[in-house]
């Protein structure tokens, strides 16, 4: 059953209002206030590429995306300085660990090790998977500090198993759990799936949406591309997430990297003024 709730037609800025959940709330008021609903995703090895790209893309975006475990010679002084340039441009912090294991596993995973996730990351992810138990760990942590937690509903790739009655329980393990799960990692809106008549009117998960890419339809592995235009007016998803089409092949082009950040704002936005116009 489709809802209809029509919180996706609204301002995020006025979407921010409502949210309980103070990431769901910076995250929108951020979008709002530098218009801009991208996310970039800096899938890089090297320290000094990945600090350098995110102080390049800072002003263009809302969100950057880190896999925090693909840097090579890690150490804390990399989160301090991810952290200054989050403070510098004003833009959150989500680390994309896609947690999948029980939820006494997942809470140590998200706290400790070497990469304390939870201290520093203002957003992560889970894969719905194991069930309810998996937000119950997690929430245990990231709750009292503030943090916010996306399930993974659907997948960009070619052949994925997320849907159908998967995606639906997954929307239903939000729903129950929707003051820590601000929303999903989606090809579409979920608002309202799997509800019965009546139920989740008012809903307003927050849809952040990879495989997106002005040039390529896909890659070699299995990603597959859409449009910025597709995905947040035909889609009805909130943040676009970006990575080799920002970032592209030569690290080094700064300025490259600069103006294709602000090309994909540019038209990540005007697709979202048009769907909050019409
Ligand atoms: P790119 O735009 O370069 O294809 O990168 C996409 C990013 O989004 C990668 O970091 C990948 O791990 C992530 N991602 C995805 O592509 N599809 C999903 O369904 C979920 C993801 O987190």
């Amino acid at each position: 059953m489709a809802s209809t709730s029509t919180a996706y037609k609204r301002s995020y800025g006025d979407r921010a209002k409502a949210q309980s959940n103070p990431a769901a709330r910076a995250l929108l008021e951020t979008m709002e206030r530098k218009k801009t609903n991208l996310c970039v995703s800096v899938d890089t090895v090297k320290p000094a590429d990945f600090l350098a790209i995110i102080d390049a893309v800072g002003p263009y975006i809302c969100l950057i995306k880190t896999h925090i475990d693909i840097l090579e010679d890690f150490e804390w002084s990399i989160i301090e300085r991810l952290e200054e340039l989050a403070k510098k441009h004003d833009f959150l912090i989500f680390e994309d660990r896609k947690f999948a294991d029980i939820g006494n596993t997942v809470a140590m995973q998200y706290a400790a090790g070497v990469y304390k996730i939870a201290s520093w990351a203002h957003i992560t992810n889970a894969h719905p998977v194991p069930g309810p138990s998996i937000v119950k760990g997690l929430s245990s942590i990231g709750f009292p500090l503030q943090r916010g937690l996306l399930l993974l509903a659907e997948m960009s790739t070619a052949g994925a198993l997320t849907k159908g009655t998967y995606t639906e329980e997954a929307v239903q393990m939000a729903r129950v759990h929707n003051d820590f799960v601000i929303g999903f990692i989606a090809q579409r809106r979920m608002n309202g799936i799997g509800a019965a008549p009546g139920e989740a009117q008012d809903e307003d998960f927050i849809i952040l949406t990879p495989g997106v890419g002005l040039e390529a339809k896909g890659d070699a592995m299995g990603q597959q591309y859409r449009t910025p235009r597709e995905v947040v007016l035909e889609s009805g998803c909130d943040v676009i997430i970006v990575g080799r089409g920002v970032y592209g092949k030569d690290l080094s082009d700064i300025d490259g990297i600069r103006a294709r950040a602000e090309r994909y704002r540019g038209e990540g936005w005007s697709a979202y003024l048009e769907r909050i116009a019409s």
